[in-house]
């Protein structure tokens, strides 16, 4: 059996970058990789993605979106990551269950009970050897995803995740929000709670988290990650 490592953080947080450079230190070492992300690591999973990240005008609500991310995970189980794994392959996975009790547990503040059951069911029970944590201040990682969204999408073409919370963030920074509220909306906010949502899972399961200081630059976040996947090997 390879090893399954996931790669959690919230918007921005530089995961698709290390993850592309953690495949590289292990294929130089010899160590075949199969590089995946969610949702869309299927056939099956890129239609989800394309409903999900581009609804266009058709509404998605959060119990809907919670069955999508379930079944892309499902297929996705089946039909990539066991065959990987079971090839012996290391399996580096952009995002996994713990995204969806992030994001639709804290964040859309769905049943956690109900996400977790959901979790075993599409995951055939998987559970990841490691997970790496790129933490990070909501507001930078936002930053950069608006850079990166910038760089190749049009403006319009912003997912729906990346809308969330944008225009309280620009009242805040604008100074229409007064100073004394500002930490009663900050721990309101969506992607608030997503941060904070990841941190209370890697404090629940130390043994498979480690966090990492996404806010470094990319060459020392590149350091550490290699660091705790030469653990692994
Ligand atoms: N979602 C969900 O709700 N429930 C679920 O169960 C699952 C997902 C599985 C998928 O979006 C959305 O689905 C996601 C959660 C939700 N939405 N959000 N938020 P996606 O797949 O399109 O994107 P993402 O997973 O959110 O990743 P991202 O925004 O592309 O960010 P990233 O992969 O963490 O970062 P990056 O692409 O590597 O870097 C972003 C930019 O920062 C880029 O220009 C880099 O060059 C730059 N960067 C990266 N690292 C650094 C450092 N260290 N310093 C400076 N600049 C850096």
């Amino acid at each position: 059996m390879g090893k399954f490592v996931t790669f959690e953080g919230g918007e921005g947080s530089g995961k698709t970058t290390q993850i592309k450079l953690a495949a590289d230190w292990l294929r130089e070492r010899g160590i075949p990789v199969l590089e995946t992300a969610e949702p869309g690591g299927t056939p099956l999973g890129r239609k989800i993605r394309e409903i999900l990240l581009n609804r266009g005008s058709c509404a998605i609500g959060a119990e809907a979106e919670l069955l999508l991310f379930a079944a892309d995970r499902a297929q996705h189980v089946r039909e990539t990551i066991l065959p990987a794994l079971a090839e012996g392959q290391w399996v580096l996975c952009d995002r996994f269950a713990d995204a969806t009790l992030a994001y639709q547990g804290f964040g859309r503040r769905l049943d956690a009970a109900f996400i977790r059951t959901l979790n075993d069911f599409s995951t055939c029970s998987l559970k990841p050897d490691l997970t790496l944590l790129f933490d990070l201040p909501v507001e930078a990682g936002l930053e950069r995803a608006k850079k990166r969204t910038a760089g190749i999408k049009p403006k319009a073409a912003e997912d729906r995740f990346e809308r969330e919370d944008k225009e309280l963030y620009k009242s805040i920074r604008d100074g229409r929000q007064t100073q004394l509220l500002l930490p009663y909306f900050k721990s309101f906010l969506f992607h608030g709670r997503i941060r904070e949502g990841y941190l209370s899972l890697a404090a629940e399961e130390p043994e498979r988290f480690r966090i990492i200081n996404g806010a470094a630059d990319i060459e020392t976040v590149r350091r550490e990650v290699c660091h705790h996947l030469t653990a692994l090997l």
